[in-house]
């Protein structure tokens, strides 16, 4: 049996397997500029954030029509429940989609139809989290929000995803407030490339209240303890960040330093299906890159049932932590 845990960063584009992308490229006659999925998987050699965004932004076009949507999530599901998923909050990225055509009623819809029945079928509970591409303008995310208000009740919170450098938290400030008054939880991703102090700005202009990766925290000591003071999680993805070269090995990642630290550090896969794992694979990388002992594995795990967005059902988040706490190793 896997830990149970809650995956807190999941791109669900990024779950998108060569396999499926080829048999969706067929139905919706797409022509893929690979001759196979081999040809393909080969192109999966990124030298850092951008090379892997560019092929991620390409490969996604593919899906077009909820059914699409609602294979890709099913194909998640059965492979997350495996690696001991319980709980899983789920990014989608609508620019990506509402940019080529492709509306955002058929994302939510398609991605809900699954969601619906991952309970039933997977024994996961879900939740969505709409992501905001910073490489976009502010005024796109704003009417990103504007386009997602007749879906509202099937979306929990925002996030900020994309090229990092030089799209600074703050940008987003307007879009944030909006999102704070539509009553989301708010979420951003910062300190994967870019600097320590977009976390703090994350923290202060957006409001989030977990900060997706967040690695380079580290290189501010100051910022660690507001960290710890103020029980921030942190969603790190350790497989992502060396197959993005923000970490040249496994045995490189700060994972343990932060845990010592007391940080609220959770695992995650980001985008499975380009960086070679799902969520047990990189639980698995860590334990055995770093040395991590089975607390240090109830921990994480722990961490990462506490900082799931479940403040609506408590029993059910009791639950899950009372099964992290009976796993034997
Ligand atoms: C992403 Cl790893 C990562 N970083 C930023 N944005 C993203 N979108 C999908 N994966
Ligand atoms: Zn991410």
């Amino acid at each position: 049996m896997p830990l149970p845990t809650a995956e807190l960063h999941l791109h669900i584009e990024g779950t998108l397997e060569p396999e499926l992308a080829f048999a969706l490229a067929e139905r919706n006659g797409v022509t893929l500029p690979y001759a196979d999925t081999a040809a393909l998987r080969e192109a999966y050699r990124f030298s850092d954030l951008q090379s892997f965004l560019d092929l991620y932004y390409a490969l996604m076009t593919v899906l077009r029509t909820p059914e699409d949507f609602t294979a890709l999530a099913d194909a998640y599901l059965e492979r997350a429940a495996a690696q001991g998923v319980r709980h899983a909050e789920i990014f989608f990225d609508p620019q990506a989609h509402t940019s080529r055509g492709v509306p955002i009623g058929t994302v939510v819809e398609g991605l809900s139809a699954s969601l619906d029945r991952a309970e039933e079928r997977y024994g996961i509970s879900t939740r969505l989290i709409l992501c905001f591409l910073r490489d976009e303008s502010a005024e796109s995310a704003l009417a990103t929000l504007e386009a997602a208000k007749p879906y509202l009740d099937r979306i929990t919170g925002v996030g900020l995803d994309s090229a990092e450098v030089g799209h600074p938290p703050a940008k987003f400030r307007a879009v944030y407030e909006e999102a704070a008054r539509l009553g989301l939880r708010r979420v951003a991703h910062a300190g994967e490339e870019g600097p320590a102090s977009y976390v703090r700005e994350a923290l202060d202009v957006l409001g989030v209240e977990r900060i997706d990766h967040g690695l380079r925290c580290m290189e501010d000591p100051e910022l660690v303890e507001r960290l710890v003071r103020e029980r921030i999680p942190l969603t790190l993805c350790p497989l992502s960040n060396v197959r993005l070269r923000v970490i040249d090995t496994l045995a490189d990642h700060p994972l343990r330093a932060m845990l010592d630290a007391g940080l609220r550090v959770t695992v995650n896969s980001d985008d499975p299906a380009y960086f070679g794992g799902y969520v047990g694979d990189n639980y698995d990388g860590v334990r055995d890159a770093l040395g991590l002992g089975e607390e240090q594995l109830r921990t994480l795990a722990r961490h990462s049932f506490e900082a799931a967005f479940l403040d609506d059902d408590e029993p059910r988040r009791a639950r899950y932590l009372a099964e992290v706490e009976a796993h034997t190793f």
